[in-house]
C-alpha cells in the first residue's frame, strides 16, 4: 500500500493513513481513524509540529488513504500554492500519491493542519494535529511568563455504542441545516477525561486548540486564575477571562496558575449546549509547590509582522449569511443557477453566501496587492458559524454595532444568530484564498467561496 518515497531525503514524509485510537474510556474498544504521522504510527491528534518563526516547514506529503486528499496549515500567512485548500490552491493528492509542502511561517503562536478534501469527513475521522511556531524572543520562564507551556487538542467525535465513528452520516443535510455535525464524545489530545499535571502554584501557558468539526466549545477553567494572552496565534493584552468561547478551527493561548491551597483536581469544563457545564479533563495538582508568580501576566512578545488597516478609504465588501433550519432560503444560485429551496437541497446546498451556494467558479472580490479590505459579515440565520479566511488575519472592528476595543486579530470569526461583525485586514498575499464557514457541515452545503488578491 504504501508509496516508495524517494528522491529528496531532505523531506521528512508526513502520512496519512488508518490507524486506531483509544479515544472512549479504557474499557471500550479502540476506535479505528485517519491519522498523521511522521516517524511513528498514526496518532489522534497528528504529531506536533513546533518551529521558530521565520523557519521553513517542510515535508512530503503521502497519501495511505483510501481518499484523495489535501493538507492545510491552518492561520499560517503562508504561500498561496502552499497552502492545500483543494481544488483551488492544489489538485487533490490521489491515494497512494504525495505532494512536496515547503513554505515558511511567518509569525509565531498556535496553529494547526489538517485535511481540506472532503474536510466534514476526513477531519472528523482525526486528520488534525498542532502546529505550534514558537515566540521570537524567549517569553518562556520570563518574569510574569509562564514556566511551562501544554498543547490542549480539545475533537468531538460521533461514536457508536462499540465506540467506532458513525458511518453513513457524513451527508446528513438534517445536521448541515441546523448546528452541524455535533459529536457525542470530546477528547482532550484524543483522550477522554484525561488527567493532567501541575504543581501547585505552577504558571503554565496552554494553547487550546478547537480541531472540532462542528462543536463550538465554551471552555472554563475555574479556581485557575485564567487570562486570555492570544488568539488565533495573535498576542493580546492579559486579560482575566471566566470562560472561553472557541469555535471549529480557532484557539487561544491561556496562562493558569496552579493553586497553592485549594483542591487537589482543577475542572476543565465544558458547555455541551444545555448549560450544564461537565469535565472534559482535570488538572491534578502534584510535586513540590512552586513560588507563586505576581497577579501580573507578561504579554507575549508582539509579532511585528502584520500590516495595520488602512481605514480611511478600504475597498467595502459584504457577505450576507442565508439558510439553514427555521428561516430557510427560499432561492439561491448553485451552479450559475437559481434554484428554489427544495432543488438546493436535492443538491445538498442547504445555505448561501450573498444568494450563492458553494461559489467556487468565480470569486467573490478581488482586491489589489496591499488594499485594505473591509468586509461587513450579517448572519441572517439562526444558527452561529465560524467564518474563516485564508492566508490572512483580520482585526475584529464591530460586533453588532459595538466597537470591539480590544483590536482582537484572528483568522476565525464565530458570527452569531442575526448577528454583523465588521473586520478589515490588508490584502497583503496574493493569490486566491478561501473564504469559509469552519463548521465543516455548513462549508460542505453552500457556505464556500474564495477572494482573489494580485
Ligand atoms: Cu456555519
Amino acid at each position: 500500500m504504501a508509496p516508495p518515497v524517494f528522491g529528496d531525503q531532505s523531506f521528512p514524509v508526513l502520512r496519512a493513513s488508518p490507524a486506531s485510537a483509544q479515544l472512549a474510556p479504557l474499557g471500550y474498544p479502540a476506535t479505528p481513524v485517519w491519522a498523521y504521522s511522521t516517524d511513528k504510527a498514526g496518532t489522534v491528534p497528528g504529531p506536533e509540529i513546533r518551529l521558530t518563526a521565520g523557519e521553513r516547514v517542510r515535508y512530503r506529503f503521502v497519501n495511505d488513504l483510501p481518499q484523495p486528499t489535501a493538507v492545510h496549515w491552518h492561520g499560517i500567512r503562508i504561500e498561496n500554492a502552499m497552502d492545500g485548500a483543494a481544488p483551488l490552491t492544489q489538485a487533490v493528492v490521489p491515494p497512494g500519491e504525495s505532494f512536496d509542502y515547503d513554505f515558511v511561517a511567518p509569525d509565531p503562536g498556535t496553529y494547526w493542519y489538517h485535511s481540506h478534501n472532503r474536510s466534514w469527513e476526513q477531519v472528523a475521522r482525526g486528520l488534525a494535529g498542532p502546529l505550534i511556531v514558537e515566540d521570537r524572543e524567549p517569553w518562556l520562564g520570563e518574569d510574569g511568563a509562564a514556566t511551562r507551556e501544554m498543547v490542549l487538542v480539545l475533537d468531538d467525535w460521533l461514536l457508536n455504542a462499540d465506540a467506532a465513528l458513525v458511518e453513513g452520516r457524513w451527508d446528513d443535510l438534517h445536521a448541515a441545516s441546523h448546528g452541524g455535525r455535533m459529536g457525542n464524545s470530546v477528547t482532550v489530545n484524543g483522550s477522554a477525561y484525561p488527567d493532567l499535571d501541575i504543581r501547585p502554584g505552577e504558571r503554565v501557558r496552554l494553547r487550546i486548540i478547537n480541531v472540532a468539526t462542528d462543536r463550538i466549545m465554551p471552555i472554563a477553567l475555574p479556581g485557575m486564575s485564567s487570562r486570555l494572552i492570544a488568539l488565533d496565534g495573535h498576542p493580546v493584552a492579559p486579560r482575566e477571562i471566566e470562560t472561553l468561547v472557541l469555535g471549529p478551527a480557532q484557539r487561544a493561548d491561556v496562562v493558569i496558575d496552579g493553586q497553592l491551597d485549594g483542591e487537589k483536581r482543577a475542572s476543565l469544563l465544558l458547555d455541551p449546549g444545555n448549560r450544564e457545564w461537565v469535565e472534559i479533563a482535570a488538572f491534578v495538582h502534584s510535586g513540590e509547590p512552586m513560588t507563586a508568580s505576581g497577579p501580573d501576566v507578561r504579554p507575549l512578545p508582539a509579532w511585528n509582522s502584520l500590516k495595520a488597516p488602512e481605514l480611511l478609504d478600504p475597498q467595502r465588501e459584504t457577505l450576507v449569511m442565508d439558510g439553514g433550519a427555521m428561516r430557510g432560503m427560499s432561492e439561491a444560485v448553485f451552479k450559475g443557477r437559481t434554484m428554489d429551496f427544495r432543488e438546493l437541497a436535492s443538491n445538498g446546498m442547504v445555505w448561501a453566501f450573498n444568494g450563492v451556494a458553494h461559489k467556487m467558479d468565480s470569486p467573490m472580490f478581488r482586491t489589489d496587492l496591499g488594499r485594505t479590505v473591509h468586509l461587513e459579515m450579517s448572519n441572517h440565520s439562526m444558527f452561529p458559524h465560524a467564518i474563516h479566511l485564508h492566508g490572512h488575519h483580520f482585526e475584529v472592528l464591530t460586533r453588532s454595532g459595538t466597537l470591539n476595543r480590544r483590536g482582537d486579530v484572528r483568522d476565525t470569526v464565530v458570527i452569531g444568530a442575526d448577528e454583523t461583525i465588521e473586520i478589515a485586514f490588508v490584502a497583503d498575499n496574493p493569490g486566491v484564498w478561501m473564504l469559509h464557514c469552519h463548521m465543516l457541515s455548513h462549508q460542505k452545503s453552500g457556505m464556500m467561496g474564495w477572494f482573489e488578491v494580485a
